[in-house]
């Protein structure tokens, strides 16, 4: 039934619930200079090109390819829109190696047709922390779809992580393959509910007129709790040891260091937002929490073309109520203009997600590594990782 998931060290859906099979790595490394040194063979037309995202026109066509072709929602109404910005963010933190940014061309004329990247990240998997490539961007032009090009994009970018000995791989998609850790649904928060209703991304309820909806859905002007600003560089510290010890609950959660702290939590002005309570009297860090910017082109609307929304990243409370934290997260995200707040039931969320008012989405993200198997897959609430 899959032809090449069925090839490839991941786990099976033969062996779900084969408790005799060991926790670790499916198969063992090979030695360096095994590994393939030349490209798999692309279908003549194309050619292999790693693409540069800080290069302006690179990143234009990157943006382009995704804008047009990437993930869209089951009734293709909505499609992600990641920024350029957004797109060198999440492409090149610590450590990352251009060669992971893929790109496959027509030999012709040039053109961008299908995309794949890897980042490196430090995954721990129960007590074992794991160097692992956390792989995204899969995208091939709709015009080239099933022609088996994805199953050349991912054993490109697996020969191209095994060259830096790297041997596992953590990746999320909206479909079902062999064979998911864990399972989760995304829930949405309603901040500008009218035009959610107009570009058909929520209903009016049963019962619910506009503006008793609107009402529903309002938020206090300004963040609650006393203390709560923007983190700033200076906070590195205080919000790693306070997030290091936080994910230390969850069975699969990145080991995070100050070096990646600063790359993926310090604000980045529509690419991420991070909060944190400073305690008025001991200046302590007490609780953090943040989002990310990913909009979504609305695709068939005459009104608006755009639909401004983010997405739950961490979060870590100490000391305020978590569900306080998050209305005040909701209320800076209205502040700012977004149309809708987006999480995932992982982590702690499910104990929030109801109380402000999220309602549950049609789609789900499962969650996989590649080469690395584990004994049971998770509850959500067991998984302490967002990928982007
Ligand atoms: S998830 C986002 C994926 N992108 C999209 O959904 C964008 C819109 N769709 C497309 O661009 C295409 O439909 C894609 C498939 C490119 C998805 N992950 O070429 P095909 C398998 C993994 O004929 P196409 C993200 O980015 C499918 O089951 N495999 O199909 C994370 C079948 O295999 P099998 C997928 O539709 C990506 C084969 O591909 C996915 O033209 C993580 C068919 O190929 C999917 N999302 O193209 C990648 N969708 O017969 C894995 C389909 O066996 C990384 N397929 O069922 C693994 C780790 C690698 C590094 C390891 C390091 C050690
Ligand atoms: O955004 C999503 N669904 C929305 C829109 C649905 C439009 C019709 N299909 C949704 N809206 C309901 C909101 C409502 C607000 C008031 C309270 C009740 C709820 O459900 C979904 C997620 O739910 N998004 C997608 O389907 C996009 C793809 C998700 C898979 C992503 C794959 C990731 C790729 C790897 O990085």
């Amino acid at each position: 039934r899959h032809r090449f998931w069925e090839t490839q060290p991941v786990g099976q859906f033969k062996d779900l619930g084969d408790a005799s099979l060991p926790e670790g790595p499916i198969e063992q490394p090979i030695t360096l200079s095994e590994v393939r040194p030349d490209p798999y063979t692309l279908p003549a037309l194309y050619e292999w090109s790693t693409c540069d995202v800080d290069n302006d026109a690179t990143a234009a066509e990157v943006y382009t390819l995704l804008a047009n072709n990437y993930v869209e929602d089951d009734d293709n109404m909505f499609r992600f829109n990641y920024s350029k910005e957004f797109l060198r963010w999440t492409l090149r933190p610590p450590g990352y190696f251009k060669a992971w940014h893929i790109g496959v061309r027509v030999k012709a004329n040039k053109k961008l047709v299908a995309f794949i990247t890897g980042v490196p990240a430090r995954i721990r998997a129960g007590n074992e922390v794991v160097r692992m490539a956390e792989v995204n961007f899969l995208c091939v032009h709709k015009k080239l779809r099933s022609k088996r090009l994805a199953p050349v994009l991912i054993k490109e970018v697996t020969r191209r992580v095994h060259r830096e000995d790297m041997w596992q791989a953590a990746y999320t998609a909206g479909v079902v393959l062999p064979t998911p850790i864990a399972t989760c649904q995304y829930w949405h928060r309603s901040l500008n509910p009218k035009k959610l209703i107009d570009v058909g991304f929520s209903r009016l309820g049963a019962r619910m007129t506009m503006s008793r909806t609107i009402r529903l859905y309002k938020l206090p002007p300004l963040p609650a709790t006393p203390g709560f600003r923007n983190m700033e560089f200076r906070d590195v510290p205080a919000v790693t040891a306070l997030l290091r010890d936080y994910l230390s609950r969850f069975v699969v959660a990145p080991d995070l260091d100050e070096k990646d702290v600063e790359h993926w939590l310090l604000p980045r002005e529509d690419v991420v937002d991070s909060f944190l309570v400073e305690s008025p009297d001991s200046h302590e860090i007490t609780d953090f929490c943040s989002f990310y910017t990913l909009p979504s082109l609305i695709l068939n609307n005459a009104t608006y073309s755009n639909l401004k929304a983010a997405y739950s990243f961490y979060n870590v409370a100490t000391k305020t109520p978590l569900l306080q934290l998050m209305n005040d997260a909701l209320i800076v995200a209205k502040q700012k203009d977004y149309d809708v707040f987006n999480a995932l039931d992982v982590m702690e969320n499910e104990s929030f997600l109801k109380d402000l008012k999220f309602g549950p989405g049609d789609g789900m993200l499962h969650y996989y590594l590649y080469n690395y198997r584990l004994k049971h897959a998770l509850k959500p609430s067991e998984l302490g990782l967002v990928l982007l």
